[in-house]
């Protein structure tokens, strides 16, 4: 069932000089990944994701930390982009054919968007595919199974920790710059499958709106946000993000 969008939305997709999205876990949800706060299912329902989720943690008990991240990373290495990945990397295409500025802004860690085709995905929270020796900062890109021990070690004897943005961490600075920028310049922003609670990245969504963008929400709850978004449309992106794009961009 189709739902009937608002033909300012339509209009807006199809006209707008900038758009800006803004994702989160939501986004990937219908890929099998458990959204953050979800992310404790099994085995680590008795862990607070935001108390593994810290340098702290790791430094407390880096076996601990470096055995949740290799399994996620191991359980999102069998997910497949959905129907909602695959609208917005459309969308994406559309836009920058019709001359228009797209930047697509990410909280999730699985690069399911740049599978499913989106390109210069701005990764805010860095990814669970690329780990750091915390003494000599060697990147590696990890796409094997799963590994052998925890922590694993660099070359230079020092341990691996997951190449992502801990809380209590600062934001790669050069991903943050370029997201406020697209947050001021745009004049379409879409918050897609994100609770809006952790900061600076929620902070884009007032940034965009208060520089005069409208605001597009979609999530199946209400978020902090949601009340002050120009639409706000309840239900997973999965469905709404390919039913929204064949409604603006179906010839008549
Ligand atoms: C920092 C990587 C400072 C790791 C993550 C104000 C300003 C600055 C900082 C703060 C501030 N206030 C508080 C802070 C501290 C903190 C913070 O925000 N805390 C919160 C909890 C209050 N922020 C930080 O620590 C940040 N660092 O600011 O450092 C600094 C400055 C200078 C120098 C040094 C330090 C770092 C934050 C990044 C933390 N890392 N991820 C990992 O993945 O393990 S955040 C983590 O949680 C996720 O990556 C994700 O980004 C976030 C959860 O957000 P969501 O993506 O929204 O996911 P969630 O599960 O919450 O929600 C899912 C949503 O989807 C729901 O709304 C649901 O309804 C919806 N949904 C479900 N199904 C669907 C759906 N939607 C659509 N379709 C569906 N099918
Ligand atoms: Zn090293």
């Amino acid at each position: 069932m189709t739902q009937p969008f608002d033909a300012d939305l339509l209009d807006a997709l199809r006209s707008a000089h900038h758009i800006a999205v803004l994702t989160g876990a939501g986004v990937s949800a219908e890929s099998g990944v458990p959204t953050f706060r979800d992310a404790l299912t099994g085995l680590w329902a008795r862990y607070d994701p935001a108390q593994l989720a810290t340098p702290e943690a790791f430094e407390r008990d880096p076996e601990l930390v470096a055995r949740w991240y290799d399994e996620r990373r191991c359980s999102v290495a069998r997910c497949v982009p959905n129907a909602g990945h695959v609208a917005l990397a459309q969308v994406q295409r559309q836009t920058i054919d019709r001359g228009g500025a797209f930047t697509l802004i990410t909280q999730n860690v699985d690069r399911l968007h740049q599978a499913a085709g989106s390109i210069d995905v701005i990764e805010l929270h860095g990814t669970l595919w690329v780990w750091r020796c915390i003494d000599c900062d060697m990147e590696t890109e990890e796409r094997g199974p799963a590994f052998s021990a925890f922590p694993s070690h660099c070359s230079c004897g020092g341990l691996k920790r997951p190449g992502v943005v801990w809380f209590g961490e600062e934001l790669p600075r050069h991903a943050l710059l370029q997201a406020q920028r697209a947050a001021t310049a745009c004049d379409l922003f879409l918050s897609i499958g994100t609770s809006s609670v952790v900061y600076p990245a929620a902070g884009l969504i007032d940034q965009a709106s208060r520089a005069g963008a409208r605001v597009l929400d979609v999530n199946p709850q209400e978020t902090p946000y949601s009340g002050r978004a120009t639409w706000s449309l309840r239900g997973a992106s999965g469905e709404i993000l390919p039913q929204l794009l064949s409604a603006a961009f179906t010839a008549e």
